[in-house]
């Protein structure tokens, strides 16, 4: 800590300063866990935090800190907090802020700035950048803050803005002078704000109710589609209610999976082609019709204009995005699911010739896959490595799933069910490569339940280094590396220059020595056999373990589940 300044407040007991008001603010709030990369101007920030009984932990990259507070959003329904240096650190947390308001998650960016007067004369300060500016269309809300007497109103703002309606990322530009400006210490206490009721419950009116309950009871074959705001609105026990009391077919969006247990009897998972296509009537829990739904159109959706819909989502500008919506139910999703559970009546749950088909096709779906999940062949195919894996979720349901990658994130998805909500964590709505290690870390910190990372060897590449954050905090995380020496496969070349083809690795890199070098246990696993032994042994024993799992290079497809997306050039060259 800077010497003077330490001094000045041990000798004058009734005075604070804009670093205490910001801990004390965030505190009173019961923001207790800051994910941070430190540096000027936040350094002592930090360590006063920690002096000050809040855990700070600190990153190797700003863009994994913000990953982990964004994860952590999620996993609490309070906004995670991230803090950075100016510019540079700040733009590298900005992705994780934009990727946590796309997800809609709460989550602050809290970044110290150069001097103001300095920056808008563009005097060229240490690190100068005109940060608010920056970050406000990249989120919720953006506030800078001059004064000390500000902090409190500043950080109830920011809380409010993170959490209430729609959830997403608040950015707080904290100038470097702030930190050092001082006032009374009663004035400084009676400056914060405990925010009261952070996200107020929104109620649907009673008309929007009915009108969904009759589009609901007028279909024949209906479906519902659960999102990653459902198990985000952690009211798990209405929305089991309310499924098991409807009789209808649902599907889980990836993160919405384990909500009600994916071994569930309505359970349509393994029969989504045919809900999403032959169903009458779909209604949307907190999940948006966006590209993972297909915007509900095209073949996929058959027939176009023969469904109704019924959505439920707490932000009104949702509805209508994309298909007409029948029954629009505009509230958070507790409110709206009560009001839907009390006035269901004796209710007719869907003819057995509609829920029959379903679980027909779900069930062949997954006998035809039971075989490949079986097999123990070297070199590993994904569903070979994935069946041990699913056992391992199977008999350890509170472990918390971390995936990304393309084929790995995709076969991954189909494979491991999930028995209870918020147990996997993703590559959201953005599809971001990089996330992996930081909501492992988040995931670990807010929950302490045991968390194994499925990483395609691509996916880890971004946030990698962060093996030694793991380390440093002895944290219970497993990474499962699915090593196929390359981005989709290893097995491009090219014939053109003496340059590797543009989504090879070096073949077989040994990524478990990246772990031990830190002092965790590494494992290289060829077979199926080798990988379930390894993840059993780490999760019984807790330490941080990396897995080299080395999966067939040929094994993956171009973009895994999403070819479809890439764009074919017509012209072809010599
Ligand atoms: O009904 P049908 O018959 O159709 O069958 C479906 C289900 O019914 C059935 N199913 C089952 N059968 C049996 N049993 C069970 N239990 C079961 N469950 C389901 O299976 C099928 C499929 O079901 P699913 O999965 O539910 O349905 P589907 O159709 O796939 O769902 C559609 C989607 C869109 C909802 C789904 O596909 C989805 O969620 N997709 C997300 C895709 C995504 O986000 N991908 C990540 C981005 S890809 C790409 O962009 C990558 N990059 C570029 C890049 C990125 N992203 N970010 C940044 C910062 N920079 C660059 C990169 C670099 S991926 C990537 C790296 C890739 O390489 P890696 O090495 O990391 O990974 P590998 O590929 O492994 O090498
Ligand atoms: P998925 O990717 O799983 O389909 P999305 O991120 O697309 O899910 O959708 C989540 C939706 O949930 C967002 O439109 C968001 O506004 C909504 N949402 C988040 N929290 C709540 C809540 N408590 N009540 C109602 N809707 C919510
Ligand atoms: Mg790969």
């Amino acid at each position: 800590m800077a010497g003077e300044a330490a001094e000045a407040i041990d000798m004058e007991q009734d005075l604070t300063d804009g670093f205490h008001l910001v801990i004390d603010a965030l505190k009173l709030n019961g923001l207790n866990t800051v994910y941070n990369v430190p540096g000027i101007p936040i350094t002592d920030l930090g360590r006063m935090m920690q002096a000050e009984g809040m855990r700070v932990l600190s990153f190797r990259h700003e863009q994994n800190a913000g990953n982990a507070a964004a994860s952590a959003g999620y996993l609490t329904g309070k906004p995670g907090v991230c803090l950075t240096v100016s510019a540079p650190g700040f733009l590298n947390g900005l992705t994780a802020l934009a990727h946590a308001t796309t997800n809609c998650w709460p989550m602050i960016l809290i970044s110290g700035s150069s001097e103001r007067e300095i920056v808008d004369l563009q005097q060229g300060d240490y690190e100068e950048m005109d940060q608010l500016a920056i970050a406000r269309p990249l989120c919720k809300a953006a506030y800078r803050v001059l004064h000390a007497e500000d902090i409190g109103i500043a950080v109830a703002r920011a809380i409010r803005a993170a959490v209430s309606g729609r959830p997403g990322g608040v950015y707080l530009d904290l100038p470097a002078s702030l930190f050092g400006q001082v006032m009374e210490a009663a004035k400084g206490e009676a400056s914060l704000v405990k925010v009261v009721d952070p996200a107020p419950a929104q109620f649907p009116s009673p008309k929007a109710i009915d009108r969904a309950l009759d589009v609901l009871k007028s279909a024949k074959k209906p479906m519902i589609i659960l999102g990653k705001g459902a198990s985000y609105a952690q009211c798990d026990d209405l929305v089991k209610e309310f499924v098991e009391r409807s009789g209808i077919p649902y599907i889980a969006m990836s993160m919405a999976k384990g909500l009600l247990p994916d071994t569930h009897p309505q359970y349509a998972g393994a029969a989504r082609s045919l809900v999403l296509k032959d169903s009458d009537c779909v209604m949307l829990v907190g999940a948006r019709l966006n590209w993972l739904l297909s915007h509900g159109k095209g073949k996929q959706w058959g027939e176009a204009g023969a469904k109704k819909f019924i959505h439920i989502d707490i932000d009104p500008k949702e509805m209508d995005s994309n298909q007409p919506i029948d029954a629009p139910l505009v509230g958070d999703i507790e409110s709206c699911l009560t009001a839907l559970t009390e006035k269901m009546g004796d209710w007719q749950k869907p003819d057995a010739s509609w829920t029959d088909a379903v679980k027909a096709k779900a069930a062949s779906n997954v006998e035809r896959m039971a075989p490949k999940l079986q097999n123990n062949n070297v070199p590993m195919d994904y569903h070979g490595a994935l069946g041990r894996l699913k056992r391992i979720f199977d008999e350890q349901p509170d472990t918390i799933l971390v995936n990304e990658g393309a084929n790995t994130l995709d076969f991954a998805r189909s494979v491991i069910d999930m028995a209870k909500p918020r147990k996997r964590l993703d590559v959201g709505t953005w599809g971001v490569m990089g996330v992996g290690m930081g909501s492992a870390i988040a995931a670990a910190v807010e929950t302490g339940c045991p968390v194994v990372a499925v990483e395609g060897d691509s996916a880890f590449g971004f946030s990698g280094m962060e093996v030694e954050t793991i380390c440093r905090y002895n944290l219970p995380i497993c990474v499962v590396i699915f090593n196929n020496s390359g981005i989709y496969r290893g097995t491009d070349t090219n014939d053109t220059s003496a340059d590797p083809a543009t989504t090879v690795f070096v073949p077989e890199a040994k990524y478990d020595m990246m772990m031990e070098a830190f002092g965790g246990v590494g494992v290289t696993a060829r077979s199926p056999d080798d990988l379930e032994r390894a993840v059993r042994e780490a999760i019984a024993s807790g330490k941080p373990t990396l897995v080299n799992a080395i999966i067939d290079p040929q094994a993956g497809t171009e973009s895994g589940r999403i070819g479809n997306l890439n764009p074919q050039s017509v012209v072809k060259k010599k």
